[in-house]
């Protein structure tokens, strides 16, 4: 590669090569030259905004230099990549994880000293990059993480939002929305004002026939929107390998501002062209496990998906390989159904615009593509209106009819005696309007499907796809446990635990890259030193949590007391309405005490967390019954210490990573059955907290590698959900009494307008409790009780989470990781130090 270029000229850009600071008094030089050139300011008037602009900028250039190079060595490896396409990557903040993950933190932490800052405070200045919802989106980054640290070749591919996932702010205890602009100053992002591709919508298809008798179709669109490429550097944590992060964003495509329009003196209608065009990218749909079937969401499904194949397409046909090697060069991970329609326009390419014939499209299609089910939840799984896909995208929709057709002639020759299977599978659901099963276009497209814990992957196999696993044998469903990475969750987020661990189970650069090795620190279970400092590690993370919150909400909350967090987008699923009801019980519970019994009580601070979907009034109106009984606790003299009840506004990925530390018990208490995996229930044990849950998603799995002994687990199995839910609804439905106590209160008026949580009432004690919170609520009362009594027996209580520390190895993204690679993929990594003859040898 380099040989191309003659002697004389290599010479000087080698010479000349960039190499990023090395060691502290460089880092300061670059600082205050971005400070000096790239911002145009002084020592005079270096603000934190400014020293956090020139901080990033130093980190930036240094991660490009890598960033270069890993893209060249894989160009030039020219291995197999994977492409993890998805709506949502909730990355939070970039410079820490930065210096963190080039180990260059303690060079900043002295350079910035130097120069009058605190780290911590410069960092703090960074606005979170919110482009995701909730744990699907925090997933999809917490992969990034992983794969670049692993060294595999791959790319996510997403939109760039110009507004992420709202502000929340509570006023008067309700949510109230505000717009998330991100984008005023963002170091981490690289415009490619070369990388664009034109994107078409509407209009028609034609048909020719050529002298053979083959048929072309030619679809030709009625409005074109232009996407350009946005990459962000992914670094890998003690490796030199920084992967790309690919982001789209919408403008118009040229010739689209309407020049003769706009010469005319029709300016504003010209302007508003280049606006309908922006307005693809220009927000994230607030939803959580719910699909709304909006026109501009299908918009910039097809957006996204249509310029990353043009991409992943363009990088192939670079190599000059026949097509039938694309599988073998490209995997295309589908998070969720959102990017289904990358199946049908990559069959769409190969057959229309490549030439090939439909059965060697649609091969290479299957072995290309694998999906990822996240949710069981009926009201999340994506349909489109036949109506709308063939308005928008008029040829997909004859291809989405032909893989139909297809199908389910292949499903009549292998099935002839179930003649209803075909209307059970059929990717066409034949309702009023007819709608498009995206979940089903996914499957028959991929060669894999996988869930996200054991029992969600068990659901899927038996339920909601049962007749695709007839279908397409067991082989073609796997599960894939999820995982997060250790590295923000553990090391940047818990920075004291973090060393502490490594004083036992070795350096961090060893440890957080083969998690299993943290096994080695329940030798030191019974250490007496080591079980001292790990006390003062979480009472030091509960300081800063309680320091939050003073500053956030004004309350004062006793770091001594047990602190009980559940902090998650807020759904009924999930419920947190029992957690509330709980705390009410609690609540009553102590006022019926003498003031001397109550001196007695275990203090504790509930503390709440979590968006509601704009539109999900249920939702809003938990978090007002929360914010209402915060108020009515908090300021009762008869409770004192003995309860406090705290909403923490705007829960995002930076205030995660400071609540989850400070955790002693966290809550994930969803209905069995219903929480696909949760991967924050993994954040909370690896920070030394223990939870209370359900049998649920990855709480199951957790309770086996931890052991049952060190989690607090209650309520009713998912095999009994459905009985349950019958005999809710067609039986006598009795409410628990406890229950039944706590909404007298709430209707007594106790809490404000009773009017106000009527919703929550009735939902349970009219409307069959879908959730089941009375079915589970006694053994949640009684659960929480024997934690009231673990905590009081500190030393038991520390050993379990000791042990269960411990034991999480399995939880890292890494392991994940390597399984998608391992059974889906089929991807190796490359080593940075394979050099391939491309630039300079690391
Ligand atoms: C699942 F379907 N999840 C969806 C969705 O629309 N949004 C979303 O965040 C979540 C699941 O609820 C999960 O159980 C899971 O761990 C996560 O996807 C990643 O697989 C919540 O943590």
């Amino acid at each position: 590669v380099e040989a191309s270029i003659p002697e004389p000229q290599r010479e000087a850009w080698l010479k000349n090569q960039a190499s990023g600071f090395k060691g502290k008094d460089q880092f300061e030089k670059e600082v205050v030259r971005h400070v000096e050139t790239t911002l145009a300011r002084s020592m005079f008037n270096c603000d934190e905004t400014a020293a956090y602009a020139a901080t990033s900028l130093a980190f930036r250039d240094r991660l490009v230099i890598e960033w270069n190079r890993t893209q060249q060595r894989q160009t030039f490896a020219d291995s197999k990549r994977v492409y993890y396409l998805s709506l949502e990557f909730l990355m939070g903040r970039a410079l820490d994880n930065a210096m963190l993950n080039i180990g260059e933190k303690e060079v900043a932490k002295s350079g910035l000293s130097e120069l009058g800052f605190r780290v911590e405070d410069i960092i703090q200045q960074e606005h979170d990059a919110a482009l995701g919802n909730g744990g699907l989106g925090r997933l999809a980054a917490c992969f990034l993480d992983s794969l670049a640290s692993l060294n595999f070749p791959a790319w996510g591919y997403g939109l760039r939002y110009r507004y992420g996932i709202f502000k929340q702010e509570i006023i008067d205890g309700y949510q109230v929305e505000v717009p998330d602009y991100w984008l005023d100053f963002n170091p981490w992002e690289f415009p490619r004002h070369d990388v664009t591709v034109d994107i078409q919508f509407y209009g028609n298809v034609n048909k020719t026939t050529d002298d053979s008798g083959k048929v072309t179709a030619h679809w030709e669109g009625g409005e074109t929107v232009r996407a350009v490429a946005y990459d962000v550097p992914i670094p890998g944590y003690a490796t030199p390998s920084t992967n790309n992060l690919r982001l789209w964003s919408s403008q118009a495509a040229s010739g689209e501002f309407d020049f003769q329009k706009f010469n005319s003196g029709d300016y504003e209608s010209s302007v508003g062209d280049q606006q309908r065009a922006e307005t693809i990218s220009a927000v994230l749909y607030p939803n959580d496990n719910l699909d709304r079937g909006k026109e501009l969401r299908l918009k910039q499904q097809y957006f996204w998906v249509a310029a990353s194949l043009y991409d992943i397409v363009r990088r192939f046909k670079k190599s000059k390989r026949p097509w039938r090697e694309f599988p073998d060069q490209v995997a295309i991970q589908l998070n969720d159904t959102h990017p289904t329609l990358a199946i049908v326009e990559l069959q769409r390419i190969l057959i229309d615009l490549e030439g090939l014939d439909w059965d060697d499209a649609w091969n290479i299609v299957q072995q290309t593509f694998s999906y990822t089910n996240h949710t069981v939840l009926p009201e999340a799984l994506e349909k489109w209106s036949v109506g709308l896909v063939q308005h928008l995208l008029p040829r997909h929709l004859q291809i989405i009819y032909d893989i139909n057709l297809f199908f389910l002639q292949m499903v009549e020759r292998n099935f002839p005696k179930d003649r209803e299977m075909l209307s059970r599978v059929s990717i066409i659901e034949e309702s009023q309007p007819k709608m498009v099963r995206m979940a089903y276009l996914a499957i028959v497209g991929s060669h894999k499907v996988n869930g996200v814990a054991e029992l969600h992957s068990d659901l899927i196999r038996t339920t909601i796809f049962k007749d695709f696993v007839t279908i397409f044998g067991p082989d073609k469903f796997v599960n894939v446990t999820n995982g997060i990475t250790p590295r923000r969750w553990l090391h940047q987020a818990n920075p004291g635990l973090s060393s502490l661990i490594a004083s036992k189970a070795g350096d961090p650069e060893h440890y957080l890259k083969d998690l299993t090795l943290l096994n080695k620190i329940e030798l030191s279970v019974n250490d007496p030193a080591f079980r001292k400092a790990w006390a003062e590690v979480k009472l030091a993370n509960k300081q800063r949590l309680a320091d939050y919150i003073k500053s956030t909400t004004g309350i004062v909350v006793s770091p001594k007391a047990l602190f009980d967090v559940q902090v998650k987008r807020i759904h009924e699923y999930k419920r947190q309405q029992m957690n509330i009801f709980g705390v009410i019980f609690r609540y009553l519970k102590l006022k019926s005490m003498s003031p001397e019994e109550r001196k007695k009580v275990l203090p504790r601070v509930s503390i709440f967390g979590g968006k509601a979907a704009p539109g999900y009034w249920m939702a809003k109106q938990i978090i007002h019954l929360i914010n209402s009984v915060g108020s009515v606790v908090n300021n009762d003299p008869d409770i004192g210490d003995a309860l406090k009840v705290i909403f923490l506004e705007d829960y995002n990925v930076s205030k995660a990573e400071i609540i989850i530390p400070a955790s002693d018990i966290s809550e994930h208490i969803s209905t069995a059955g219903t929480e696909a995996s949760g991967t924050s229930n993994m954040k909370f044990v690896l920070n030394g907290g223990l939870i209370i849950g359900t049998c649920d998603g990855a709480n199951i799995e957790i309770t086996r590698e931890i052991g049952e002994e060190n989690i607090f687990l209650f309520g009713n199995l998912a095999e009994d959900v459905d009985d349950l839910r019958h005999k809710n609804t067609y039986g006598d439905h009795k409410i628990d009494p406890s229950l039944d106590k706590v909404f007298n209160v709430i209707q007594s008026g106790t809490f404000g307008n009773a009017q106000d949580f009527q919703g929550m009432v009735s939902a349970v004690r009219e409307h069959g409790d879908f959730y089941l919170v009375s079915d589970d609520f006694h053994s949640y009362l009684e659960t929480q009780e024997l934690v009231d009594k673990s905590y009081a027996d500190q030393e038991l209580w520390i050993t379990k989470c000791i042990t269960s520390v411990a034991r999480m190895g399995f939880f890292s993204s890494d392991r994940c990781i390597n399984e998608y690679a391992e059974e889906i993929w089929n991807v190796e990594p490359l080593q940075p130090d394979t050099n391939n003859g491309v630039g300079k040898g690391e």
